[in-house]
């Protein structure tokens, strides 16, 4: 299978620590895509209409998106148990799973708005989407007992790839002095090896020509 894949993109690492926890990320070919909000790329969007990275294709030539479908693919494709199979639990971890994805879709559009001129920015959106993600980060500090470092969850590996894309993108917020006990959980699980072969990389300037803008 191939992926629409970019080392800056963190529901592109969600997918690849998945792939890594379940053995699986040998079996897929990565395809460097540039995935820009405002720029749509023609040869993404003939796999993926949207857009939008992460896109696997499959070897029948099935395109699936998004991340969490793709992320729930994998895991039945290996028989794995990121997913708790029924019960309470299954809801509570695909609901906090949500929260973290919704949590880096709106860092995105947040990082959108901060990276255009300072004279056209909306200081409405913009403290909008600081009060709903320092909210967010309030409700995962609170839960941050439920997580785990040892035997994962899909949920724990979405909060996990949330929290260190706020290293990458918003360094200002200083969220591991803000939130230190989601800082001490994130320290341990960044210690795996999943973790630590997804780190997020910057690589714009080796693809400069096409990367212009707040994209991925
Ligand atoms: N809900 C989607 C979000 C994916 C997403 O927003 N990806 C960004 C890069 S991190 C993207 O491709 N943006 C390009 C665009 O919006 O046109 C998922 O979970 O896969």
């Amino acid at each position: 299978v191939k992926l629409h894949w970019s080392p800056r993109s963190p529901f592109v690492r969600k997918v690849m620590v998945t792939a890594l926890e379940l053995g699986l990320a040998e079996r897929i070919e990565r395809i460097r895509s540039v995935a820009i909000t405002q720029t749509p790329n023609p040869a993404l969007m003939a796999d993926s209409p949207l857009n939008k990275i992460p896109a696997l294709v499959l070897d029948d030539g099935e395109v699936l998106y998004d991340s969490a479908v793709i992320c729930e693919y994998l895991n039945d494709l290996a028989g794995g148990d990121l997913y708790p199979k029924g019960g309470r639990e299954r809801w509570t971890v695909l609901r906090r799973a949500s929260l973290a994805n919704g949590l880096t879709d709106l860092l995105i559009i947040w990082r959108g708005e901060r990276s255009r001129a300072p004279e056209i920015q909306s200081k409405p959106h913009l403290a909008a989407y600081e009060l709903k993600a320092r909210r967010a980060m309030d409700v995962l500090e609170a839960e941050v007992d439920k997580l785990n470092t040892d035997k994962i969850n899909i949920a724990d590996i979405a909060v996990a790839c949330v929290t260190s894309y706020l290293d990458f993108r918003f360094a200002d917020l200083e969220w591991r002095k803000a939130w230190p006990k989601l800082d001490a959980w994130n320290r341990q699980i960044e210690a795996r090896p999943s973790m630590k072969a997804t780190v997020i990389v910057d690589d714009t300037e080796a693809a400069a020509a096409s990367l212009q803008g707040a994209g991925a």
